[in-house]
Parts: structure tokens; C-alpha cells; sequence
């Protein structure tokens, strides 16, 4: 049997170096995080949980890994994408853990902190001892993140910031929040807020039907009081927390596929032991065509997913080529998803298979780090010269 990713022998395309740190991840996946996912997903995942997972990560050197110095590993893009391909398998919602940290989180530093903020940071946050999140969205502006309310004004040297954040990963257990705010001046602005910052608190959002492996919050800032020296000094525009957005949807054009081929995996198996009509599930046509169109598909992912992977190591990446992987292998990742579940019948609506599990999660992976229909229009403009959003 020839394994899903395997039909078009795509494995030469990696480099003995990335297929290494990929199995890695991958054992890691196996050990740490199938054993319990059924688990944590069903409980939701606890706040220690992730401080354990964090340390875990940092350790395999996967927090932060394609940034440099600072104690960050460094590698190529490419073994970034199949890191976050790797943890996906095992659930969106620890490589949401890695994304936010290393993509968002330290990346904001990393690019636009001073040196003081850098050294103060990032060491920590790659060894997964210190935590942080990236708060960009609030209750009113999610696509539109120019109308954020949150505002930062001058109070002598200070800055004192006001305003909500919503639906922040990680945003209870950080030791970090990232927040991102508009000044007197009309620019928007990152600051670093330490946990614990009298003004500021993190409450936890509940009852979610997704990423339930996934710390998901609320950031309230009244009155939050900090230093000249909180604010990240290289950026003054939506260009920062975008930027940082480029870094993270990149990883989920790799880890979306992840999730699907989990999938497969799960229902090519089950197709050949469940019998119906006296036979193996797999021998009938009509599932064969569904898992020959998927397994295509998946490949097809995996092709744009390298293809975007290798222009980013060679610098010529485009936020709208992004956009183009994000939107096809989300929407992929989800239509395979949802077709494996009706492979698996009853079953697959048990935490006894992931299907479901991988399913409702990349719900909210359709619609984070800019939903299917922002890509679009972002692929539009790049069609047509306009744009739809102003
Ligand atoms: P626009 O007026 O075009 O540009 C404003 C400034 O931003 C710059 N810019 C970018 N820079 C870097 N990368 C990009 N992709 C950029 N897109 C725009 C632009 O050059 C300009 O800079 P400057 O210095 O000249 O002022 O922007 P717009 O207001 O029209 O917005 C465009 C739009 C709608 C595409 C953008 O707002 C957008 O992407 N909205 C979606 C918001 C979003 O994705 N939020 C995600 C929040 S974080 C999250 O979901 C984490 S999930 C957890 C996990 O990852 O696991
Ligand atoms: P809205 O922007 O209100 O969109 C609602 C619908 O309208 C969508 O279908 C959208 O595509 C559509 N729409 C919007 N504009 C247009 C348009 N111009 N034309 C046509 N249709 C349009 N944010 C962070 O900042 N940090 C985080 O760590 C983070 N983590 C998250 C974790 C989870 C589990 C989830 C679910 C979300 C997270 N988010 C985070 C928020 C996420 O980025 C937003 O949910 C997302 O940007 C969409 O915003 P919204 O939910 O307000 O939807």
C-alpha cells in the first residue's frame, strides 16, 4: 500500500536535513501528543498542559526555529512548514501553539523589538520557558483589524493602553502579550505587556466547539500602565502585526495538510477492515474514488505547500502567494476532512478517530490568520488592481 503522500514520490524533494527534523517532529507527535489528544480535547486542554507542551517543544527546538539568534534554531522554511505539517497531524491546536509563539509572538519581537526587548524575550520563548500571545483581533474588528478600538496615549513617558482583545490563543497562560494599539498620532503600534501588568487581565473563553486543545481568551486592558520602553520602536503601521501574519499563515499552508492526511490515513485503514455488504468498505468503487480524489488533493497541497516553501527560503515570497496556499489547503484540509468522516459512518464521530476532531478544528483554521473569504480578496486585487476592502 502506498502511503498518501508517497503516490507522486514527492519525498526526494526534501533534504536529508529536513526529513530528519520532520521525523522528529513526527515521533514527538506520536509519544507526547496522540496518547492524550482524545483527552485533552474532550476536557479541553488545562493551562498546565501547555506550559508542559511549550517546554517540550522548546526543547526539540521548534519555538521560534526559523528565526535566528536569541537562542532560536534557525533552520530553512521548508523544515518549519513540515514541523507545523507534523504537530497539525496530531492537532491544530499544538501547532496553533507553536504558530503563535514562534510565528507571531516572537517574531513581532524578533523583527520589530529592540535589542533590550530581544534579549529579554526571546531566549525564554525558545526554550518554552516563557509564553507569549498576540493580540490583534477584538469583539467588533476581526477581518478589518484598521478599525481596532484599543487605543495606547502618552501620559508623560508612560503609555497607558484601553481596550479589549478577542479570541486570543494562549492568552491566559502568557507571560507575554504582544498587543497591538492605536496611538494618539493615528499609528498602530505593538506593545509588550507582562503578565500580571495592574489593568490588564486574560479571562479564558469557554464552550468552544473547536481548537478545544487550545487555550483561547479574552484580553481586557483598562487603564494598563507601561514604560516608554514597552513598544516594539521598528513599526508604526498595520504593516507590523501583518507581517507577522505572513510568517504564520505560512505554516498553516504546511500544517492544514497535516490535519487531512491524518485523515486519510484514518480512513483508508478503516475502509479496508469495516465490512458492508459483505465486503471490505475499500473494495467498493465508490469509496475508492473518494479516497483517490482526496489523495489527490492532498498532493497537489503538498506541492504549493514546498513550492511557497522553497520561495520563502530564496526571499521571494509574496503575501499574496500566501494567500493562494492558505485559502486552497485550508479549504482542502476541511473538504477532506468532512469526506473521511463519511467513510468512517458512525464512527467518525467519536474522539475514538480523529476525524471529526481534525474537522471542527480546521473551522477555525478556515477562518483565523484571515478567513477564506480575505484570501480571496487578496488574490482578487492581485487579479484585478482592486481592492476590496477600502
Ligand atoms: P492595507 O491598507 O492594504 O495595508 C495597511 C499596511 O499594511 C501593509 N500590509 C502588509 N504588510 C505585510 N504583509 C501583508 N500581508 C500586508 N498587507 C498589507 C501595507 O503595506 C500597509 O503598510 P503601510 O506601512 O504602508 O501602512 O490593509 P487593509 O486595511 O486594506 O487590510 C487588508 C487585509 C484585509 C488583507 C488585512 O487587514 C487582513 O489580512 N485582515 C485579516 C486579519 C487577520 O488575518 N487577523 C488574524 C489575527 S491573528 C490570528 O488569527 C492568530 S490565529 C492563531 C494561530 O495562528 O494558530
Ligand atoms: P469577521 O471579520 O466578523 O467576519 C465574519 C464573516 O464576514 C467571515 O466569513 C468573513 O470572511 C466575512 N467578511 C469579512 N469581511 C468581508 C468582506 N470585505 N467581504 C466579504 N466577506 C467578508 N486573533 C488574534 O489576534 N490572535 C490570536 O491568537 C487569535 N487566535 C484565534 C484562535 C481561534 C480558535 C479563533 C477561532 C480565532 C482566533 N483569532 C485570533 C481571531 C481570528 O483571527 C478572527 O476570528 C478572524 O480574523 C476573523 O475575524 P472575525 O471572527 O471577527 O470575523
Amino acid at each position: 500500500m502506498t502511503s498518501p503522500l508517497e503516490l507522486l514520490s514527492v519525498e526526494h524533494l526534501l533534504s536529508e536535513e529536513e526529513r530528519d527534523l520532520r521525523d522528529a517532529v513526527a515521533h514527538f507527535v506520536d509519544d507526547r501528543v496522540r496518547p492524550s489528544i482524545a483527552d485533552w480535547y474532550e476536557d479541553g486542554l488545562s493551562e498546565g498542559a501547555v506550559r508542559e507542551l511549550a517546554l517540550e517543544a522548546g526543547k526539540l527546538g521548534l519555538l521560534g526555529m526559523h528565526l535566528t539568534g536569541y537562542g532560536c534554531a534557525g533552520t530553512n522554511a521548508v523544515s518549519y512548514g513540515l514541523a507545523c505539517m507534523e504537530l497539525e497531524a496530531g492537532d491544530s491546536g499544538v501547532r496553533s501553539l507553536v504558530s503563535v509563539q514562534g510565528s507571531l509572538a516572537m517574531f513581532a519581537i524578533w523583527k520589530f523589538g529592540s535589542e533590550e526587548q530581544k534579549q529579554r524575550w526571546l531566549p525564554g520563548m525558545a526554550a518554552g520557558e516563557l509564553i507569549g500571545c498576540f493580540g490583534l483581533t477584538e469583539p467588533d474588528f476581526g477581518s478589518n483589524p484598521a478599525g481596532m478600538r484599543t487605543r495606547a496615549r502618552r501620559d508623560g513617558d508612560d503609555w497607558v493602553l484601553d481596550g479589549t482583545k478577542m479570541w486570543i490563543t494562549n492568552g491566559t497562560v502568557a507571560d507575554v502579550a504582544v498587543v497591538w494599539a492605536r496611538c494618539d498620532d493615528g499609528a498602530v503600534r505593538g506593545f509588550l505587556v507582562p503578565a500580571g501588568t495592574p489593568g490588564f487581565s486574560a479571562p479564558k473563553i469557554g464552550k468552544k466547539l473547536s481548537l478545544r486543545a487550545s487555550v483561547t481568551s479574552e484580553l481586557v486592558l483598562e487603564g494598563v500602565r507601561l514604560p516608554a520602553d514597552a513598544v516594539l520602536p521598528e513599526v508604526s503601521s498595520l504593516r507590523g502585526p501583518l507581517s507577522c501574519l505572513n510568517e504564520a499563515r505560512f505554516g498553516i499552508v504546511f500544517g492544514a495538510l497535516g490535519a487531512a492526511r491524518d485523515c486519510l490515513a484514518a480512513a483508508i485503514s478503516y475502509a479496508q477492515t469495516r465490512e458492508v455488504f459483505d465486503r471490505p468498505l475499500a473494495s467498493f468503487q465508490l469509496t475508492q474514488a473518494k479516497l483517490a480524489d482526496m489523495a489527490l488533493e492532498l498532493q497537489k497541497g503538498y506541492l504549493l505547500a514546498l513550492h511557497l516553501g522553497r520561495l520563502k527560503d530564496a526571499e521571494k515570497l509574496t503575501p499574496q502567494q500566501v494567500s493562494l496556499g492558505k485559502l486552497n489547503n485550508v479549504r482542502e484540509a476541511l473538504a477532506i476532512a468532512r469526506e473521511c468522516r463519511t467513510i468512517l459512518g458512525a464512527n467518525g464521530i467519536t474522539l475514538e478517530y480523529p476525524v471529526l476532531r481534525h474537522a471542527n478544528n480546521l473551522e477555525s483554521v478556515l477562518t483565523y490568520e484571515g478567513t477564506s473569504e480575505v484570501h480571496q480578496l487578496v488574490i482578487g486585487q492581485a487579479l484585478t488592481g482592486e481592492s476590496a476592502f477600502s
